[in-house]
């Protein structure tokens, strides 16, 4: 008996219904706001869809936490309990949603005792909608899905993604890495805009790693069990074991790549979402 499958059966119903919604909202005017920063943005459909969400599960599972990522933004806290605990990106990728770049998702990750048990990530412009539970393998649209298994980092296609930094040594810090992984040498390096389809590609063999650093757990959740379920390997960017609420990851095909990885990648300071330093 698997009893956190009615809750995943959910959450993809649900999940559909949000694509639904930003797949009708890209038909529309976009109005876009700023949130910490000029590169930190938000739209009334990010804050719809997580509203939609949100009120759905509360109502169907009343004693289930939350942490979700505009709910958050608006003062909601976001420290992981070890009860049932739904985290939640309306929109992963609100940067290609307002440009109309199509890789936009909507990524649930489901805790317990803080493990995550189940993720789901619905690219929902490629109409792909990926799912995982904890022990039963990783799936896109219904079929298994496996790693490429990349051992040769220097075979290897790299995802990571680039943005400003108000911190010029952050900056530095992040292009430095950019630099050092390039001249590894890898197949190349690329940016698809959506942290939660970077782990599917990774999981679905497109890619054969993903690095991080300063993404929040909302954008790691569902995405990490899809990974590790199809094959691959989550750890800290030092090297060390994956945690969620560290705002930063390696995301790998195999254990070989991800340490190729944390050998050559400088940490820099991006806080927790737990708000502990
Ligand atoms: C975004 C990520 C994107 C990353 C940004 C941001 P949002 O999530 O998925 O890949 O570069 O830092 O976290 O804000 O669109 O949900």
């Amino acid at each position: 008996m698997d009893p956190w499958l009615e809750c995943m059966d959910f959450g993809v119903a649900m999940t559909k219904e949000a694509g639904k919604m930003i797949r009708d909202a890209l038909q529309r005017e976009i109005s876009v706001r700023e949130k910490s920063s000029p590169v930190d943005l938000v739209t009334e459909t990010d804050q719809k869809v997580e509203e939609l969400i949100i009120s759905s599960i509360r109502e169907k599972f009343p004693t289930h936490s939350f942490i979700g990522e505009e709910s958050v933004a608006a003062g909601a806290p976001s420290a992981l309990t070890d009860g049932p605990t739904w985290i939640i990106d309306p929109i992963d990728g609100t940067t290609n949603f307002v440009h109309r770049f199509p890789f936009i998702s909507v990524s649930i990750g489901f805790t317990v005792n803080r493990q995550i048990e189940f993720g789901i990530v619905f690219s929902c412009l490629e109409n792909k909608m990926y799912t995982a539970r904890r022990g039963r393998g990783a799936f896109c649209n219904g079929a298994p899905i496996t790693v490429s298994g990349q051992q040769d980092i220097t075979k290897s296609l790299i995802l990571t993604e680039m943005g400003f930094k108000k911190d010029s040594e952050h900056f530095r810090a992040m292009m430095a890495n950019m630099e050092s992984i390039l001249s590894i040498p890898v197949h190349g390096i690329r940016a698809p805009g959506s942290a939660a389809v970077n782990m599917c590609l990774v999981a679905c063999g497109a890619a054969d790693a993903y690095y991080h650093i300063g993404i929040h757990c909302w954008d790691m959740a569902g995405g990490a069990a899809i990974l590790t379920e199809a094959g691959g390997v989550v750890m800290d960017i030092t090297g060390g074991p994956f945690d969620l609420m560290s705002r930063r990851l390696i995301a790998a095909s195999s254990q070989g790549i991800a340490e190729s990885i944390a050998k050559k990648i400088q940490p820099f300071c991006c806080g927790r979402d737990d708000t502990e330093s």
